[in-house]
């Protein structure tokens, strides 16, 4: 990809780029970066809804949380969605958005994977800043429905001494770098994977209304189940501290 500190945009947020068809991949793949993979209505209207209800169900009683200054992620609330927490009719949606995202990146369709995580970003505010997603906390991809309302996702390339799952500022970042914008719609659904995954930093900008992401992550090499953390900081070995979330059923 050639370097440009002017960003691709994938999508149709500014009126003079190309509008993309709405179930094609080809084209916007093109148009972007070769590691994100990102696909149009992979769900129906009617699962959406099905996905959001029980969404909402777990995010109705939370309260939407700001945070300090240098914080990744701001004015948003999240859980962890097991496969218990979904009805029958989302949980097999859920199942095969892991499926597809897994074949779609490389991986067996039965690669071990964490709970799928909730995040909702309060309309306005919240926002996620740039980051790469640290190795503890996800494997080799990060995948993510949109729901509710459309928001844009910037990949840019970070400054070479970065930290993984930190926020990175960017914004006062003069270098001449790549960029990629994509505009993220309800029931759009993109994959990180390779160099996307670990080279790139990506954010969510801020939009005017709520959006709600189901974001989808194999097991992180080092992943540990709840149990194992247990038996281990019952017996005071090396448990690790936090981050680590449960395996998803
Ligand atoms: O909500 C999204 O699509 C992005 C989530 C994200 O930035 C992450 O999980 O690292």
């Amino acid at each position: 990809m050639s370097r440009s500190s002017a960003a691709v945009v994938v999508g149709e947020r500014k009126k003079t780029f190309q509008r993309y068809a709405s179930t094609a991949i080809s084209s916007q793949q093109a148009a972007g970066h070769p590691d994100v993979l990102y696909y149009e209505d992979v769900v129906t209207e009617e699962e959406a809804s099905s996905l959001l209800r029980d969404c909402d169900k777990r995010l109705a009683n939370k309260r939407y949380q700001g945070s300090h200054f240098d914080a990744v992620i701001v004015d948003y609330k999240e859980t962890e969605m097991p496969f218990r927490n979904w009805s029958p009719e989302s949980l097999a949606v859920i199942r095969r958005l892991f499926a597809f995202a897994f074949d779609k990146a490389g991986l067996p369709t039965n690669t071990p994977h964490l709970a799928p995580h909730v995040i909702d970003l309060k309309p306005k505010t919240g926002v996620i800043y740039p980051h790469v997603d640290s190795l503890k906390h996800g494997g080799e991809i990060v995948a993510s429905l949109s729901l509710v309302s459309t928001r844009t996702m910037r990949l840019t390339e970070p400054p070479k001494d970065f930290q993984v799952g930190t926020k990175l500022d960017l914004a006062s970042d003069k270098r001449d770098k790549t960029e990629v914008e994509y505009v993220l719609r309800p029931r759009t659904f993109y994959i990180l994977t390779k160099s996307a995954r670990y080279d790139m930093a990506h954010e969510i900008f801020k939009g005017d209304e709520r959006r709600v992401s189901i974001v989808f992550r194999d097991q992180p090499k080092d992943f540990m189940p709840d149990w194992a953390k247990e038996f281990m900081s019952n017996n005071n070995s090396n448990a690790p501290s936090s981050g680590m979330t449960n395996a998803a059923s």
